[in-house]
């Protein structure tokens, strides 16, 4: 799946649109480049380090242009991402000395060009392109090539630099011409991650499938009870792609106003945590589904319900690669032995549905007594961690040294709620406590969530009072803007992903509801976007798109496309694409095999290729 969505990204759409919604995206990109070119420095573009000896050059892609665009410039990286340009990973890691990059504007065509040549960046200064300074410099051991190619259909941004010769390939096998060598890096590029892997616990450590070390940083909803409309595509996206967030915490109220024991409607609170975890999965962000007990301080109280819900949500999520159960989230007024007599109980339930998924213990005393929990830790599973809570304007050097100490008895912590207001979510902030706190989970590794994902009118929410969804930068509290910069900082520090020739293995079952009948008024349609010439064969780039305009879910859908041709299929992205004689075929993958109702899915392509010009008429099964 990362494989198709790294291809498409890279590949010129050009949109065939008509009337006024061309000349809006126009005005929109016209605008787009106006702003990214009045944010240009004057001096060389300052860099955002990751040590002293690398600058990593930020890649972005403005799927309306179909331009790619690198920055060192963190800031600039964000106001773009804010535009609405996908932001693809580390293009490259470039030195700090070597031999310049020009970095050159034209503002007729809105395009960015970037040369080592003073000679070339001469003759397109002559041409009336703006000269935007030093981009960044070559490496003068000439080890790392950044590869470049030209796209002869794409109008703006037709060029492509990467450090990856199988990118490179690909492009080139679609279509791109390969044009050298272009400036040379000091270490080579990660694209974005397109995938969750599975997680396990070795040690005090939270590892993936490769047993490279992940500390997970995120955000809590809010009470789902309270605040049922952060559980949102955009919210989700806005925490992906501006909060720098690598995970969600659905927060499941248990004993609270319309919590799940007190009369709130389960039916519609276990279909908001459905909706997360596909949310989260369609964001590539790790979901915890957090048992949030409060005022029911003992979680025995609620036991039996606890044993069902946790029952049902393994059976539904057990072979979901990027769920994670919080079992209670905060004991408080009962003793470790009652809080290990409850988790015995709910991991057996879990373990025999789902033997591995990792699951979160919650400690004595509103989480904070990891050490005691240390002293006894639970025998005989695997993948369990202990969390830990903390407000940094509460809770200090006290909790700290619990953290110390369980840390230094191996025990593995997880800290899935924390924030830097006092204990009771309002007060004042303290920020140099937060800092001193992210510092120690950094020297230990431990993965932090962050309270909460609320506009309500207290310190610790992350958006201002009266701020609406879907929420922006200006929206976030003093709180969110911690929390943004925190996070962006570690951002750096994700784990290093597969490279491009290891696609994941899909899902075995995703959560599994009822079968409804679909909707009959769906609407599908398959547009060509984009189309040129190689090797004597016509390559056509179409978009699937079905909308759901109707009152129920679309489910377990698929399409099929008729040429009057013969037609080959070069790549495709987010479906299973395949073809038989003149028909291609189009299932869903586990995340958009449902569209809700008033929903669509528009991110479906496919690039064909066929020995002469083809037409395709489309109908849905
Ligand atoms: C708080 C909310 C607050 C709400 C209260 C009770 O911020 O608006 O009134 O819950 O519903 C926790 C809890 C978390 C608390 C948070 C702040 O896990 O539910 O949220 N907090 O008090 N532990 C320590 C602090």
């Amino acid at each position: 799946m990362r494989k198709r969505e790294w291809t498409d990204q890279r590949y010129g759409k050009q949109n065939r649109q008509s009337g006024s919604a061309h000349r809006f995206r126009l005005l929109i990109l016209l605008l787009m480049f106006c702003m990214s070119a009045l944010l240009l420095p004057s001096k060389p573009v300052h860099a955002e380090e990751t040590d002293s000896s690398l600058i990593r050059m930020e890649r972005m892609y403005n799927p309306n242009s179909s331009e790619h665009f690198y920055t060192a410039d963190q800031n600039e990286k964000k106001y773009l991402v804010s535009l609405g340009w996908q932001y693809e990973g580390i293009g490259w890691f470039a030195p700090h000395q070597g031999d310049p990059v020009y970095r050159l504007y034209n503002p007729n065509a809105g395009d960015h060009h970037y040369t080592l040549s003073e000679k070339e960046r001469d003759k397109l200064v002559s041409l009336g392109w703006r000269y935007e300074q030093i981009g960044w410099y070559s490496a003068k051991d000439k080890k790392v090539p950044l590869y470049r190619q030209y796209n002869p259909n794409a109008k703006a941004g037709a060029h492509n630099f990467t450090t990856s010769r199988k990118e490179n390939d690909v492009l080139v096998s679609l279509g791109w011409r390969a044009e050298g060598i272009s400036w040379y890096a000091e270490k080579e590029g990660i694209p974005v991650d397109g995938s969750l892997r599975a997680l396990h616990v070795s040690g005090t450590k939270l590892l993936d499938e490769n047993n490279r070390e992940v500390v997970l940083q995120g955000y809590s909803t809010f009470g789902l009870n309270y605040m049922p409309q952060y559980v949102d595509e955009r919210v989700f996206q806005f925490v992906k792609n501006q909060m720098h967030g690598q995970a969600i915490r659905l927060a499941l109220y248990t004993q609270e106003y319309g919590g799940y024991c007190s009369g709130g409607n389960q039916a519609e609170l276990e279909a908001l945590i459905d909706k997360g975890v596909r949310l989260a999965k369609q964001n590539n962000l790790y979901v915890i589904i957090d048992w949030h007990i409060l005022s029911d301080g003992n979680p025995m109280i609620h036991l039996n319900e606890a044993k069902a819900f946790f029952s049902k949500m393994a059976d539904r999520y057990k072979n979901v690669k990027h769920v994670l159960y919080e079992i209670c989230n905060e004991p408080n007024g009962v003793d470790w032995a009652t809080v290990k007599n409850y988790a015995n109980q709910i991991i057996h339930i879990i373990r025999a549905r789902d033997p591995n998924g990792v699951i979160l213990v919650g400690t004595p005393t509103w989480s904070q007594d990891v050490d005691v929990a240390a002293r006894d830790p639970l025998q005989g599973y695997s993948n369990i961690m202990y969390t830990l809570h903390f407000y940094a304007a509460t809770h200090k050097e006290g909790i700290c040294n619990k953290l110390i100490a369980a840390h230094a008895a191996g025990l593995p912590v997880f800290v899935s709620e924390f924030g830097i207001s006092s204990a009771d979510g309002n007060g004042s902030l303290d920020p140099a406590s937060g800092d001193a706190w992210i510092q120690l989970l950094d020297d230990y590794h431990i993965s932090r969530i962050g309270w909460a994902l609320s506009n309500k009118n207290e310190a610790s929410a992350l958006f201002t009072p009266g701020s609406g969804i879907p929420p922006t930068l200006s929206d976030l509290s003093a709180s969110g803007q911690w929390f943004e910069k925190i996070y962006q900082a570690r951002a750096s520090e994700d784990p290093i992903p597969d490279q491009l020739d290891q696609p994941d293995q899909p899902d075995s079952s995703d959560a599994q509801t009822p079968e409804q009948p679909g909707s009959k008024d769906a609407k599908v349609q398959l547009t060509a976007s984009n189309s040129w010439q190689s090797n004597g064969r016509t390559f056509t780039q179409y978009m699937l798109t079905i909308e759901n305009p109707g009152s129920t879910p679309l489910k377990n859908w698929d399409a099929e496309a008729v040429f009057d041709g013969e037609i080959r299929i070069e790549n495709s992205w987010n479906a299973e694409v395949s073809a038989s004689g003149n028909t291609l075929k189009f299932t869903p993958l586990s995340w958009n095999a449902e569209i809700p109702a008033g929903g669509k899915v528009d991110s479906i392509g496919v690039i064909v290729s066929s020995t002469k010009s083809v037409h395709a008429s489309v109908h849905l099964n």
